[in-house]
C-alpha cells in the first residue's frame, strides 16, 4: 500500500476520533461566517433573538451545573488530600495564578506603551453608553471582598452577595449661624445579584479538609460528594455533544446582534489590536512558555486537548459557564489527575484571570494616553499591582466590569468618564480574554500535578499498602467483619472495609 492510499483512511480515523473537537471549531467557524453574512442582509430582533437562542440554552445548561459541580469537586477534592498535600497543592496554585497574572499584566503594559494607541482624537465618534455614576472607594471594594469570604447565610451565597453601597450627604455641624456643611458619605450593605464563590469556596474547602481527616466517620459524607460529582460530571458529558451547535448559535447570535461593526473598529481599532495582540502573546508565547519549563512537556499537545474549553469561553464570555467542559478536557483528555483538577480549576475559575488583568492594563494606560498623561515608572508600577489585584477580586465584586476599571483610574488619578468609551467594545474584548482566562486556569492544574507528582505518588503509595495490608488481615481472619465489638469498624463495616482503600475513596484509577 502507498503513503496515498493511508491518507483518507489516516484523515478519517483522526477525524474520528477528534469528532467533538473538529465539531466545535467548525460550531465556531459556521458561527462567524452564519453571522457575517447574515449582517450583509436586513433582519428584525427577532431574528436574532431566534438565531442565539440555542446557545442560550446552552449557557443555561451549562450554568445550571456549576454549583453542584465546584461544591462536589472541592469537598471531594480536599477530603481525599492529606493536609500537606494540600497545603502543598494549594499553595503552589497560588503562587503560579499570582506570577501568571502580573506577567500578563506587565506583558499588557508593554504592548500599550509600544503600540500606543491613544492619542488623545481616538474614538471621538463614538457614542459612548450611558455612564454609570457609580462611585466606589478602594478601601469598601476590599473590605466587600473579605466580607464575602465569610457569607452570613449559605444558602443565600449561592445566588447573592453582598456589596456597600455608597451615597453622597451633607452633614451639618453646630447650630445656627455657627453651623458647618461638610460632605459624608452613608454605607449601607446590600445584597446584589451574583453567586457569591469566594464564600462558597472557604466553606467547601474547609468541610472537605474536616470531613477528610475524620476517616472513617466522615467517609459517608466523602462518598456523597464523590457521587454528586460523577453524576454531574456525566450531565456535563452530555452538555459536550450539544456545545458544537449551541456555539455556533451563541456566535452567530452575537455577530448579529452589534450595530456598529465597522464604525467602532475604525475609531478604536488600535486599542482593540493592542489588546488583543497582549492576548495573542499571552497565549502562544508566555504561558506555553511556563509550561515548557516546568514540566518540559510540549504546551501544544496540552493545548489541544482543551480547544473545547477555549471555544466556548470565546461563545460565552464567561470562565464559570466553561468550567464544567475545562473539567471534562483536562480530565479526559489531558489525563490529569481528578484529586489536582478538582481542588485546583474551582479556585481558578475564581482567582486566575490573566487576560482581565491584561485587558485592565492596556485599558488604563490607553485612557491616560487620550487624556494626554503620561505615566511614570511608579505610575505603571501601580497599574500592574492594581491591574493583578483587580483581576484576583473580580469575581468576588458584584457588577466587578465596572468597579474594577474604576479603581484602578482612581488609583491613578485618571479621568473616570472614558470608561464608557471603551465599554463599547467590550463583547468581543470580554470573549478574547475569558479565552485567555480560561487557557491559564488549564495550563494552571498542568502545572501543579508535574509539581506536586512526589505528593500524589506518595499518597497512591500509601494507600496500596493500606490496601494490602486491609487484605492481609481479611485473609488472616484477624478483623471481624460484622463491625461488632473488638473489630476495626464501626456498625456496617463490612461495606466501609471494602471501600476503605484511598483508592476507591478517591474514584481515580
Ligand atoms: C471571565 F468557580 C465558579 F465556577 F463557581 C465561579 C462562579 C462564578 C467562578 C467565578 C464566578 C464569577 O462570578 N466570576 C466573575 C468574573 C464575576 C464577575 C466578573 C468576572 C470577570 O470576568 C472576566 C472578565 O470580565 O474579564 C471574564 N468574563 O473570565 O469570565
Amino acid at each position: 500500500m502507498t503513503t496515498a492510499d493511508q491518507q483518507p483512511s489516516a484523515f478519517r480515523r483522526w477525524v474520528r476520533e477528534n469528532l467533538l473537537l473538529v465539531l466545535t471549531v467548525l460550531g465556531v467557524f459556521l458561527g462567524s461566517l452564519v453571522g457575517l453574512l447574515a449582517r450583509q442582509t436586513e433582519y428584525s430582533d427577532e431574528v436574532v433573538l431566534l438565531v442565539g437562542f440555542p446557545g442560550e440554552l446552552l449557557l443555561r445548561s451549562l450554568k445550571m451545573l456549576i454549583l453542584p459541580l465546584i461544591i462536589s469537586s472541592l469537598v471531594s477534592g480536599l477530603a481525599c488530600l492529606d493536609a500537606g498535600a494540600s497545603g502543598k497543592m494549594g499553595s503552589r496554585a497560588l503562587l503560579y495564578y499570582f506570577s501568571t497574572t502580573i506577567m500578563a499584566a506587565i506583558l499588557g503594559i508593554t504592548v500599550v506603551v509600544i503600540i500606543h494607541p491613544g492619542d488623545p482624537n481616538s474614538g471621538k465618534n463614538v457614542v459612548p453608553k450611558e455612564k454609570s455614576d457609580e462611585e466606589s472607594s478602594v478601601m469598601d471594594a476590599l473590605l466587600d471582598i473579605i466580607r464575602n469570604m465569610f457569607p452570613d447565610n449559605l444558602m443565600q451565597a449561592c445566588f447573592q452577595s453582598v456589596k456597600t453601597q455608597t451615597t453622597k450627604f451633607n452633614k451639618t455641624y453646630g447650630e445656627g449661624d455657627e453651623a458647618r456643611v461638610v460632605p459624608a458619605i452613608k454605607r449601607d450593605l446590600v445584597d446584589s445579584p451574583g453567586t457569591n464563590v469566594m464564600g462558597l469556596i472557604i466553606f467547601c474547602v474547609a468541610f472537605g479538609l474536616i470531613a477528610g481527616q475524620m476517616g472513617p466517620q466522615g467517609k459517608l459524607m466523602v462518598d456523597f460528594f464523590l457521587i454528586l460529582n460523577e453524576i454531574t460530571m456525566k450531565m456535563v458529558c452530555i452538555i459536550m455533544w450539544y456545545s458544537p451547535f449551541g456555539i455556533m448559535c451563541l456566535v452567530a447570535g452575537n455577530l448579529m446582534a452589534i450595530d456598529d461593526l465597522a464604525d467602532t473598529a475604525r475609531s478604536l481599532g488600535m486599542y482593540m489590536a493592542t489588546v488583543i495582540t497582549g492576548l495573542l502573546i499571552h497565549a502562544t508565547v508566555s504561558l506555553p512558555m511556563v509550561y515548557f519549563c516546568v514540566t518540559r512537556k510540549n504546551p501544544f499537545k496540552f493545548c489541544k486537548g482543551i480547544v473545547q474549553a477555549w471555544a466556548l469561553a470565546l461563545g460565552t464570555a464567561s470562565s464559570s459557564a466553561a468550567l464544567p467542559i475545562t473539567f471534562q478536557c483536562l480530565e479526559v483528555n489531558n489525563g490529569l489527575d481528578k484529586r489536582v483538577t478538582r481542588f485546583v480549576l474551582p479556585v481558578g475559575a475564581t482567582v486566575n484571570m490573566d487576560g482581565t488583568a491584561l485587558y485592565e492594563a492596556v485599558a488604563s494606560i490607553f485612557i491616560a494616553q487620550k487624556n494626554d498623561m503620561n505615566l511614570s515608572i511608579g505610575g505603571l508600577i501601580t497599574v500592574s499591582l492594581t491591574a493583578t489585584l483587580a483581576s484576583i477580586g473580580a469575581a468576588s465584586i458584584p457588577s466587578a466590569a465596572l468597579v474594577t476599571m474604576l479603581l484602578i483610574l482612581q488609583a491613578l488619578g485618571l479621568p473616570t468618564h472614558d470608561v464608557a468609551l471603551i465599554f463599547t467594545v467590550d463583547w468581543l474584548l470580554d470573549r478574547m480574554r475569558t479565552s485567555i482566562n480560561v487557557l491559564g486556569d488549564a495550563y494552571g492544574a498542568g502545572i501543579v500535578q508535574h509539581l506536586c507528582k512526589d505528593e500524589l505518588a506518595r499518597m497512591d503509595a500509601e494507600a496500596e499498602r493500606r490496601d494490602r495490608q486491609m487484605a492481609e488481615m481479611l485473609r488472616s481472619g484477624s478483623v471481624a467483619l460484622s463491625g461488632g465489638r473488638g473489630s476495626l469498624l464501626p456498625r456496617g463495616g463490612m461495606v466501609a472495609l471494602m471501600r476503605l482503600s484511598a483508592k476507591s475513596i478517591c474514584g481515580y484509577s
